[in-house]
């Protein structure tokens, strides 16, 4: 039987994987079985251990984009097939990456054309960041070469999705939504709210169309990469314990906090500060995220109850050095944990910027 597979890209902290899990929850109560595929630069990730928090198979494809490891893409979807043989794969591609419709997309369709249908590209945005982007909005941004990855992400789309819905007043919608159909005649554009729920069936019911025959679009793939590497990453993986009871909620805030302000005062925009805690017993899982210097850290998963041993996951993408990323957040973390008696110690943590994209297929036209 052929599979579905659908690819949801867009910038870091749009909400792809808010999103993708609402997906996965339409698909699965139509009796469906889904399989997610999450990627990212380097391993120890937020978005797989809040996909696996929900009980979703999951294959978590590292230390690289899906366009430069196109064949840890097919392999992940095996390996999903032989355990949960899904009919709908999900995948979620790094938030820096682009031209994925020329390097994933009509790959996977004219080289696995007989196992999957590949579904139109949606590329899914932050409302706040896009009027920023697209200048309907002073504040805080990136720089242009990062502009230039985001503005690329919109040029490919077949369906851009206007996320966070929820937090637009009726008149800022409609200025973004006219000013994306004015920049993209070629693409469909729809408003939606993973979070509520609003107007998903709108996007998802666009999902079944074709994907669009169009010749991929031109991409300076030295601009590109330039951009990626303004970008820092980091990855850390904690064991966190104490012998008296903790708030874990309120530990992830205060992290959040003083991280945020000392970001501030460098002048380094955030793209996602996402940080999961889960608790050794039971199967909680408090989640925090950040999607710019100026925006306010919310968790939109708080855990029930206190805790004592837990595991704490950051993942810190902003444009930066990323040493200095580091510089930051680790104190920043130690501090507030030494503040509230809490234990930390560290198993797992990087830093470094994205690579040079080398895509291991490209095609021009479908
Ligand atoms: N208000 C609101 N927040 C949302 C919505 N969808 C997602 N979010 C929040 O946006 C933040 C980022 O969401 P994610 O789903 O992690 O975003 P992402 O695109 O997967 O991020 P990366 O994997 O880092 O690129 C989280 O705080 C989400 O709760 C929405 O519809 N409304
Ligand atoms: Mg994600």
């Amino acid at each position: 039987m052929i599979a579905e597979y659908v690819m949801v890209g867009g910038f870091l902290g749009a909400g792809k994987t808010t999103a993708l899990l609402r997906l996965a929850d339409c698909f699965s109560s139509q009796g469906r079985r889904v399989g997610l595929i999450t990627n990212d630069q380097s391993q120890g990730l937020v978005d797989t251990s809040m996909v696996n928090a929900r009980g979703y198979p999951v294959e978590e494809i590292t230390g690289g984009c899906f366009c430069c490891r196109f064949n840890s893409l097919t392999d992940a979807a095996d390996r999903l097939t032989r355990d949960a043989r899904p009919d709908v794969f999900l995948a979620e591609p790094v938030g820096s990456c682009t031209d994925l419709r020329a390097t994933v997309q009509y790959p996977l369709r004219r080289l696995y054309g007989d196992d999957y249908r590949v579904a139109p590209l949606s590329v899914l945005v932050d409302p706040m960041r896009a009027r920023r982007v697209l200048g309907l909005e002073t504040g805080r941004t990136f720089s242009p070469k990062v502009q230039y990855i985001y503005e690329k992400q919109l040029e490919e789309a077949d369906i851009v999705v206007i996320n966070k819905s929820d937090l637009l007043s009726a008149e800022q919608r409609d200025g973004l939504e006219q000013a994306l159909k004015a920049r993209l005649p070629q693409a469909g554009v729809v408003t939606v709210s993973a979070r509520t729920g609003a107007n998903l069936d709108g996007w998802f019911g666009r999902l079944s169309g074709p994907l669009a025959s169009r010749a991929s679009m031109d991409v300076d793939y030295d601009e590109y990469a330039e951009g990626e590497a303004l970008l820092g990453w980091l990855n850390a993986t904690y064991r966190v314990s104490s012998t008296q009871p903790f708030d874990g909620n309120r530990l992830l805030q205060r992290i959040a906090d003083r991280v945020q302000q000392q970001l501030a005062d460098r002048g380094t925009e955030i793209a996602h500060f996402k940080m999961t805690l889960s608790p050794d017993t039971g199967n909680d899982l408090a989640v925090l995220n950040l999607v710019r210097t100026d925006g306010r850290a919310e968790i939109p998963h708080r855990l029930a109850e206190h805790l004592n041993d837990g595991e704490l996951i950051v993942n810190l993408r902003a444009e930066d050095d990323p040493a200095q990323l580091r510089a930051v957040a680790v104190p920043a973390l130690e501090g507030v944990a030494r503040d509230m008696t809490v234990g930390v110690k560290v198993e797992h943590i990087e830093h470094f910027r994205p690579g040079r994209p080398e895509p291991t297929h490209r095609m021009a036209m479908p």
